[in-house]
């Protein structure tokens, strides 16, 4: 990317303050999805020009490492170049057909090498399509209408599932959503993250049967909680006991935890995986899968509809398989990012000591929380007692500072295999003052103006 000046004044430019005033004219809060609107940080949000690795710069000329990646989708880093190129050769043979394409068997293979668990499965377009489809799948399967799901967990917004959500509507600080039917959520039950016996009061709840629990296997929608050990395993015994389903939503872990997710990291298997971010390489793209015996319900073979015109775009699926291909073909990939991920962790805890500032860092390879909690995070209930106050000063410096964080204590950082020493560097530099400013000091030490990451 070509030279810019790394971030140092307070609070966005011009350009940026320019574009928001009319994006609050033209967009419900200014923004396309609620939590780039910077509210719960108190700030205004910068406007992005290009990206490039691991770097953004915005549109007055700041440069940023980036933690929000797309919200995860991007592990190799901004325009890294074979996807672009897949990406321009593909669109060079058409943009669309809504029609069989040979692109979605090339991704399809890819994807079920890393995850032989989808025994089938059907390309949609984003996580929450995914999920839903998931859900309708399972509840015909089962015959069978309740789900579990956990409180603080987040699996896109359609209505079932805004119950107790994590991402955007906690950050809102919102109890679910308005516009939400009660008698849609009234079967979605929820349940604790890391604590079985709450599931199990879930599986055995007089509102009936359960068709299936669904879970993110680490949490990555109330900030970043690893699975207790066992917890998955858990899952596993008490929903086979129950006869009821059990699904991983491994939109945000999918390829990132372990090349096979968190099936390969944590070694238990799941009836149905819904998938995202990563396997669409930055463009629109998810699936849904799992046994033979249950996705031989979707139409055309069985009675369970489920349809899109974009499904399977070419596009996207081209910027899925290249990406999935140099996650193949780099066989340190995961070891590297595992230890980018520990490194910045460590870095984040002793750069907090130092400032006096009391927090939790909490990570699993290539994603990432800050909590200002005295107590380790294990569940929704633990996140939300964060200061969130000093999570938005810690945040509103690294901007300054030149970083990227996710404008949200609910949401995880994300590295990619572009964060290499010189991203990690830059940092740890700008967290020393921004864990000075959350422990309610004066900025340490102002960055260099102009100093390249
Ligand atoms: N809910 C998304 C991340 N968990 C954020 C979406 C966005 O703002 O792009």
């Amino acid at each position: 990317m070509p030279q810019g000046r790394r971030a140092k004044k307070s609070g966005p430019g011009r350009r940026s303050r320019t574009l928001q005033s009319e994006a609050l004219l033209r967009f419900p809060g200014g923004v396309n999805s609620p939590v780039r609107a910077f509210r719960a940080v108190g700030g205004e949000p910068v406007w992005i020009e290009r990206g490039a690795g691991a770097m953004l710069r915005d549109v007055d000329g700041r440069r940023y490492v980036d933690y929000v990646l797309s919200w995860g989708a991007l592990i190799l880093g901004h325009a890294d170049r074979a996807v672009v190129e897949a990406v321009r050769n593909a669109a060079l043979d058409g943009l669309g057909f809504g029609a069989n394409h040979r692109l979605e068997l090339e991704l399809a293979r890819l994807i079920q090498k890393l995850y032989p668990t989808l025994q089938r499965f059907r390309f949609v377009n984003s996580g929450t399509e995914a999920v839903m489809s998931a859900i309708r799948l399972a509840r015909a399967f089962t015959g069978r209408e309740t789900i579990v799901k956990f409180a603080g967990g987040y699996h896109g917004h359609a209505d079932l599932l805004l119950a107790e959500a994590g991402s955007g509507v906690a950050t809102c600080g919102l109890p679910g959503s308005a516009g939400v039917p009660a008698a849609v959520v009234a079967n979605t039950l929820t349940a604790a993250y890391n604590d079985l016996e709450s599931v199990e009061a879930a599986l055995d709840s007089p509102a009936g049967p359960v068709a299936a629990v669904i879970v993110e296997p680490v949490a990555g929608n109330m900030g970043c909680i690893p699975p207790a050990p066992g917890f998955l395993q858990g899952l596993r015994d008490l929903t086979r006991r129950r006869r009821a389903l059990l699904i991983f939503d491994e939109v945000m872990t999918g390829f990132r935890i372990a090349r096979g997710g968190a099936v390969e990291r944590y070694g238990v298997e799941p009836d149905l995986i819904t998938l995202g971010k990563i396997m669409g390489g930055g463009l629109p793209a998810a699936a849904y899968g799992g046994r033979a015996d249950i996705l031989r319900l979707i139409a055309p073979q069985g009675p369970v509809y489920q349809a899109g015109t974009l499904a399977g775009n070419p596009v996207a699926m081209a910027a899925g398989a290249a990406t999935l291909r140099h996650l193949i073909s780099d066989r340190g990939f995961y070891r590297r990012l595992e230890s980018a991920t520990t490194r910045l962790a460590q870095g984040l805890r002793e750069a907090a000591a130092r400032a006096g500032a009391v927090c939790q860092v909490q990570s699993v390879c290539g994603m990432l929380t800050v909590f200002f909690s005295a107590q380790p995070v294990e569940n929704y209930r633990g996140a939300k007692t964060s200061d969130t106050a000093r999570f938005a000063r810690f945040h509103r410096t690294l901007l300054d500072q030149g970083v990227y964080w996710p404008p949200s204590q609910y949401e995880a950082a994300f590295l990619s295999g572009a964060h290499g020493d010189a991203a990690l560097r830059q940092t740890l530099r700008a967290a020393a003052a921004a864990f000075a400013a959350a422990a309610g000091r004066v900025s340490a030490r102002p960055p260099r103006a102009g100093a390249r990451p």
